[in-house]
């Protein structure tokens, strides 16, 4: 029997979660660079920004957005926009890769015919952290979301249908994939502070990508 000597060593396999939650452990770890060096080209045209959420608070994680609609939060609510308040023009458009990905991803695990309109990006830096919340802003829930991880390792929580139900504590590492659908997409969930550590690719950063159907 051979033990890995580091994560980055095992092969992908399927982890289920829950009903209608799976995660892909390792499923983006080799587009992973291609990946990034698209994401390097959304963030020269939408830049990081920490938004603040309606409760007048600056939000720990760095977002921005690419697809046809962006999630944004400002004193005024949450909401899908389909232009960057910061420069009034549309948000950059979804790479096809990461697109595929997503389709691809949300088939394997039982949503076949996904295609995402939104692609919320959110950068951890060390301590950064997303408190527990449901998605509830899109508008036909019967799509899953599917979340790609990237960079310094992350615990999410991974709760029930109510604030209160017990959490459960997950590792997502570089090149997991998750999907979230069905029973599972108005679960509550949330990630805690990132802890700091150095990634080859990403430094001390953590990228997780939300692939939704917000529109
Ligand atoms: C479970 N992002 O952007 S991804 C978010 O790691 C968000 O940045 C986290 O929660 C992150 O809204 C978690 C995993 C995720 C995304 C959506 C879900 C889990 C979910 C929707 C329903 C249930
Ligand atoms: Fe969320």
């Amino acid at each position: 029997m051979t033990l890995p000597l580091f994560d980055a060593d095992s092969p992908p396999r399927t982890e289920p979660l829950a009903p209608g939650a799976v995660v892909l452990r390792a499923f983006a770890r080799e587009q992973a660079p291609a990946l990034l060096a698209d994401l390097r080209q959304v963030v020269a045209q939408a830049p990081w920004r920490h938004l603040v959420t309606p409760g007048g608070y600056r939000m720990s994680v760095a977002m921005t957005n690419c697809g046809a609609l962006g999630w944004v939060s400002d004193e005024r609510g949450y909401r899908y926009d389909p232009a960057d308040p910061e420069s009034g023009r549309p948000w950059p458009a979804m790479p096809a890769p990461l697109a595929t990905l997503a389709r691809e991803a949300a088939a394997s695990a039982g949503f076949e015919g996904f295609v995402p309109d939104a692609c919320l990006i959110n950068r951890y830096d060390a301590g950064a952290r997303l408190s527990l919340h449901q998605d509830k802003d899109e508008r036909d829930m019967r799509a899953p979301i599917v979340s790609v991880s990237l960079g310094v390792p992350a615990v999410f929580l991974f709760g029930g249908a109510r604030r209160a139900d017990p959490v459960r504590r997950i590792e997502l590492r570089h090149g997991d994939v998750v999907v979230w659908g069905g029973p599972a997409r108005l679960s509550y969930h949330g990630v805690a502070p990132v802890k700091a550590a150095t990634h080859p690719l990403l430094g001390e950063q953590r990228i997780n990508l939300t692939l939704r159907r917000a529109g």
